[in-house]
């Protein structure tokens, strides 16, 4: 090895994120599987229909080339639609073909993280006005406690729910995703109801296994002030800030659905109800009180002029976010997931750097005390973007639409070359990102 500079700890989980809907392809009626068939709906005309070919078995590939990467970790989800085709009906096969998925995934050495809610609804469920209708609740609870006793035996980390936030705010208030409404007051309703669903499968799961490590995968922002003198932009950030993160941060914390939630009512299955934080990261919103935005809550988000970024319309890269948000998790004292972060990068020029600088905040948290157990890079492959369809890659993996042949890109050879030493070396950062080695030269001789 060259000059060594960032060692992880030895236990250190070195994965990649996926879900299903966007990697399997031949997706079952669902939601999603019904809306992206409407022209106009997703952006560059594609849709989920073959996306990685996943359920077709070349998820093998991208095993065998996660495994030569050296990762010992993979998110990945299992479809509820393909699970639970109509409803109260399992479909067998499609359960034995997860369960041969995961095996194959342990055969390589690679532990699975399964999420069980992943933005997609089955068709019969959204029919019944899928996390709008509180009934979902208990549908999920039963269909969390069937997922557990077919997995147990390959699977003990879940995760509950993908950014219930996300969820409620592109499908509810945006109206970008299925079902497309724009009402604030159902968005809530939809994350409230995602929270009791997380509640309640967090119970179901540990009845089936005690042993179980559950959480759920919250996207966290940062939202910073545009002028940090102006009290006005340091309300609006910290409100906009309290109605994305702090709405879905503190509830299985203490059990408390605060407003707009609901009228701070306290839920006991949902008190200390994670094993885990599983924190989303992607970027940060600089807020301006703006008075002639009441429907955005008097906050006008923007980016911070001179930001660097990687594609038009996505977010600044802001790697001392990722630092920023594990900080603020250290105060719930539980061993925390990087459950995603990642970029979006059609041509691979920025992923590298990307990886170094948010490889090294993380590096850096860990050196200042934050448990983080573990990193899943968004994503394994490219993959289907939802609404963005194939038009915005996030794969360490390139996907050919035409073949669907398979090559590594060259940000993942770097993750390749990270989690096989465990380390992120001198070389990599004189490299990519030189501007780091004062500050990680402290960070690494003060701890
Ligand atoms: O592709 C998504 C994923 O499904 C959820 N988190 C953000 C990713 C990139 O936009």
């Amino acid at each position: 090895m060259g000059r060594e500079a960032l060692r992880f700890p030895s236990d250190f989980r070195w994965g990649t994120a996926t879900a299903a809907h966007q990697v399997e392809g031949e997706p079952a009626p669902s939601d999603w599987w019904a809306w992206e068939r409407v022209p106009g709906h997703v952006k560059d005309g594609t849709d989920a229909g073959r996306a990685c070919e996943w359920w077709a078995g070349r998820y093998r590939e991208d095993f065998d080339l996660a495994q030569a990467m050296g990762q010992n970790a993979l998110r990945l989800s299992v479809d509820w639609s393909r699970i639970e085709p109509r409803e109260g009906e399992w479909d067998g096969q499609a359960i034995a073909r997860y369960r041969q998925m995961l095996s194959d995934l342990r055969e390589r050495g690679i532990e699975p993280m399964v999420t069980l809610f992943h933005f997609v609804s089955p068709l019969w469920l959204a029919e019944k006005g899928g996390w709008e209708n509180e009934s979902t609740v208990r549908y999920f609870e039963r269909f969390a406690t069937k997922v557990v006793e077919e997995y147990g035996d390959l699977v003990d980390l879940w995760c509950t729910v993908n950014e219930p936030n996300v969820y409620g705010a592109y499908s509810y208030l945006l109206g970008n995703w299925p079902p497309q409404k724009r009402d604030i007051r159902l968005a809530f309703r939809v994350i409230r109801h995602q929270m009791l669903g997380h509640a309640f499968a967090y119970r179901a799961i540990h009845r089936v296994q005690p042993t179980a490590r559950v959480g759920l995968a919250q996207h966290l922002r940062v939202f910073d002030p545009m002028q940090p003198h102006s009290m006005l932009d340091r309300w609006a950030a910290r409100l906009q800030d309290y109605l994305f993160n702090g709405i879905v941060l503190d509830p299985p914390v203490d059990g408390v659905l605060r407003f707009p939630l609901s009228g701070n009512a306290k839920v006991p299955a949902l008190v200390d109800s994670q094993d885990y934080i599983g924190l989303n990261y992607y970027s940060r919103d600089m807020v301006s009180f703006d008075i002639t935005k009441p429907q955005l809550l008097f906050g006008r988000r923007s980016v911070m002029p001179g930001a660097e970024f990687s594609m038009e319309g996505w977010g600044e890269i802001y790697p001392e976010g990722l630092y920023r948000l594990l900080k603020r998790l250290q105060r719930y004292g539980k061993p925390i997931y990087v459950t995603e972060f990642g970029v979006p990068d059609n041509d691979d020029s920025k992923r590298p750097r990307f990886l170094i600088t948010h490889l090294s905040a993380v590096y850096r948290a860990i050196a200042d005390g934050v448990p983080v157990k573990g990193v899943y890079f968004w994503s394994l492959v490219d993959n289907f973007e939802w609404a963005e369809g194939f038009s915005a890659r996030f794969g360490l993996i390139g996907l050919d639409l035409e073949t669907g042949k398979r090559t590594l890109k060259s940000s993942g050879q770097l993750y390749g070359e990270i989690c096989r030493k465990g380390a992120i070396t001198m070389e990599m950062i004189e490299r990519y990102a030189p501007e780091l080695k004062e500050q990680l030269f402290e960070t690494s001789h003060s701890s």
